[in-house]
């Protein structure tokens, strides 16, 4: 048998995506044989027991072992197509043991998708910290060059488990960190700011952004009535609205997003000093989006889109890498930091103003095996810290402190969720909690309760030189009990403002477009002008650009309109980076100079990025190399940059090719032609001279100005044109 992963050219290179370590074979299998391993990209969790420590040396055979089909008990079977009848022709019988367990299983395979984010992909990796942060907290991960195991999960949050994966939300980046000292969650987003600045209002705000109760549509989208009813009445959900109608919301891939923790957390080091910080995550690649009309294709040509990205980036070896950062701000008292509220959730602090100091590198660099046992059943917390890592007051916060356990009781059935592989710590555990459903360990000992003398008094407190967790003694200054917040809070507004006014002007135009778009599909005329009501006050020009879209008036703004200093930090384009991962599609024909294409090809490997070959029909060229795509699989939405070989003359007018060069231009990608592949361009009425189009007699010269427009992402003088 040949390794599946080579299935590529004679330079040795390989295309992702082949679905098992080894090639099928044409005929059933005859001989038994061992489960197969993995893919070479793959990992499941280290195998740890309920105690935290390590399983059986041979991951794999604490999964399953022995060539041979057996009951869930061990008992060999001869034969699993057939049920046990009276007679060939039946009654089956209720004595056909394996056939109930086998039904029964399968009846219970599903377990209740997660209440938000239930669409998500994960991969393992392996963080490492720099230790620039001991100054301020004691946290042992983050000493330097400490290397701690982590699993990342990215998510939407309003769509089903088998929704699409490019809709327009925000995205969940939650990171485990199996650490020396126990597992800390960092359980973040993609959009540094929330809808609600208390969590008594998430089920409000999910109610509304959810498919409407009557007829259950739309799916996965905030563009309906509901959604803009809540938004526009319950204001100081305009700041995070503001992101979602911005590219952030239609991320280009999970590997080029930021993570935020969002909330203010406070810090602690060796000396019991307390700080407040916010966390970062730097995506290496830089922050993209893609195209509104590109999002919306993508749903429905490739709605597994960003999860196939990250697996395939991956297993290409263009491992995903972000660098963790704090921001760090005094712990005073009034917990304010420039004005600016360190408790609300729905403000953030302008990089400017507090830079993010690095401190540490995530990497992540093997995909689940198991998608169910891992990426479904992995279970963050919010409120898994570590030593050095502590809560604040943030009211979002502390009701999510509550929320993440008891989601898992009915998600995960039952209180045992963090003896699950996927969950369990890589610190020895010992932690008096007992029985009930799905225990796996089996303690010893009579004394489950402290204090004792039957187990010897075991297990002990642990003090400060043990690295126990203490909480600090934060003063909570005199109060009275209330259901109010600071004055500080009622400021829904000027730090909208601040996001718009930092926006580069092809970005305003995508927004201006987003929000015509998802008040544009809503039924009531009431909740649009509401929601106009808001844009006025956050810009003017914002509010009579959406208005006129909806042909409705524009309203005057209801507050003061600042000037805010803009902060760059939060604009999207303007720099170059990395193309690790990227996608070429390269049409070719019968005719193309083959020697030609396998340079580009190899010059394509050699940068980071993958060729996809776009040939006729199936099968493989005249030397050997496979095609990829065919004309009628290929569609735009999978190439980041697109060439046309020369050789294919005969081929452009095909319609299928038309629309490929058509969808590039207009989704404002790359694009490059050598010798008679130009004449696509004239099929698809591209004009040569157009920006982002590279003509060239060699696919050297194009393939290095297409690198260089890459860099940039895409060619945004197209929209501004
Ligand atoms: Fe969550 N959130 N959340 N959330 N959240 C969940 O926990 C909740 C909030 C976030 O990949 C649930 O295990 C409440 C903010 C991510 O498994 C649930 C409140 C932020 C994920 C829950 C919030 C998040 C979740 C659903 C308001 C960004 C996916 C399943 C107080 C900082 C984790 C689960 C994964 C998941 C509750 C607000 C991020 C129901 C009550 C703010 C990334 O417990």
């Amino acid at each position: 048998m040949t390794d599946q992963t080579d299935q590529t050219d004679q330079t040795g290179q390989h295309i992702p995506g082949a679905p098992s370590s080894q090639e099928a074979s044409f005929d059933e299998p005859t001989t038994p044989r061992e489960p197969l391993a993995p893919k070479p990209d793959q990992a499941g969790p280290e195998v740890r027991t309920a105690s935290g420590a390590l399983a059986h040396d041979d991951q794999a055979v604490n999964a399953q072992q022995g060539e041979w089909l057996t009951t869930s008990l061990g008992v060999r079977l001869r034969e699993t197509d057939k049920s046990l009848k009276a007679g060939r022709r039946g009654p089956t019988l209720m004595q056909d043991h394996h056939l109930r367990e086998k039904i029964t299983h399968f009846d219970h395979e599903r377990i209740p998708e997660r209440v938000v984010h239930a669409r998500g992909a994960a991969a393992h990796g392996v963080f490492v910290g720099y230790g620039t942060a001991s100054n301020v907290t004691c946290a042992a991960f983050l000493e330097k060059d400490v290397e701690t195991p982590t699993f990342v999960r990215f998510s939407t949050v309003l769509g089903s488990r088998g929704s699409a994966d490019t809709v327009r939300d925000t995205r969940g980046f939650a990171t485990k960190f199996y650490t020396a000292e126990g597992n800390f969650d960092l359980v973040g987003n993609n959009i540094p700011v929330f809808f609600i600045q208390d969590g008594i209002k998430f089920p409000d705000v999910i109610h509304a952004g959810k498919p409407h109760p009557d007829r259950e549509i739309p799916q996965a989208q905030s563009a309906h009535d509901t959604f803009w009813d809540f938004v526009s009445l319950h204001t100081e959900a305009q700041a995070h609205t503001m992101w979602n109608m911005s590219d952030r919301g239609i991320a280009r891939s999970y590997r080029m997003m930021e993570g935020f923790g969002v909330h203010t957390f406070r810090l602690v080091n060796a000396a019991g000093e307390t700080s407040l910080v916010k966390f970062h995550w730097k995506p290496r690649l830089g922050v993209h989006g893609l195209v509104w009309e590109e999002a919306q294709m993508i749903c429905g040509f490739d709605p597994d889109y960003h999860r196939r990205d990250l697996a395939d980036a991956i297993e290409a070896g263009a491992y995903p890498e972000w660098e963790l950062g704090i921001q760090v701000f005094p712990d005073t008292p009034e917990q304010m930091f420039e004005g600016i509220d360190l408790l609300d959730p729905t403000k953030i602090v302008p990089e400017e103003l507090a830079p993010v100091q690095p401190i540490g590198k995530m990497v992540l660099n093997r995909n689940p095996s198991n998608y169910f046992a891992e990426t479904e059943q992995v279970a963050f917390h919010a409120g898994n810290f570590v030593p050095g890592i502590e809560a604040t007051d943030d009211a979002l916060l502390q009701a999510r402190l509550f929320s993440y356990i008891d989601t898992q009781l009915t998600r995960l059935g039952g209180p045992n969720f963090n003896q699950i592989p996927i969950n369990r710590p890589h610190a020895p555990v010992n932690d008096m909690l007992r029985d009930g459903f799905h225990q796996d360990a089996v303690h010893r000992g009579v004394a489950p309760y402290r204090p004792n003398s039957l187990d010897g008094g075991c297990p002990f407190h642990a003090g400060s030189d043990q690295n126990a967790f203490i909480d600090s003694p934060v003063t909570i200054p005199e109060a009275v009990k209330t259901r109010e917040q600071a004055a500080s809070f009622d400021d829904h507004f000027s730090q909208v403002r601040l996001f718009w006014k930092s926006m580069s002007p092809i970005e305003q135009e995508h927004i201006i477009a987003a929000y015509s778009f998802e008040l544009g599909k809503c039924y009531e005329q009431n909740v649009k002008a509401r929601q106009l009501q808001c844009l006025a006050n956050i810009d003017p020009v914002l509010c009579s650009r959406v208005a006129d879209s909806l042909g409705l008036p524009a309203p005057e703004p209801t507050v003061e309109l600042g000037e805010p200093e803009p902060s760059p930090a939060l604009s999207m384009v303007g720099n170059t980076w990395p193309l690790d991962g990227r996608m070429i599609g390269i049409v070719v024909a019968p005719r193309s100079p083959l020697e030609q294409v396998g340079e580009l090809r190899s010059a394509i490997f050699e940068a980071g990025m993958t060729p996809l070959l776009i040939a006729p029909t199936g099968g493989v060229l005249a030397d050997g190399t496979p095609g990829q795509r065919t004309f009628a699989t290929a569609r735009s939405i999978e190439f980041d940059a697109l060439v046309v070989a020369d050789g294919s003359s005969e081929h452009v007018a095909d319609p299928q090719v038309t629309l490929l060069v058509q969808e590039c231009f207009r989704h404002a990608k790359a694009i490059g032609v050598w010798g008679d592949g130009a004449e696509a361009l004239t099929a698809a009425g591209v004009e040569p001279s157009a920006p982002g189009i590279v003509t060239g007699d060699a696919p050297d010269a194009v393939l290095s100005g297409l690198t260089e427009l890459l860099g940039q992402h895409r060619v945004w003088e197209r929209h501004a044109a």
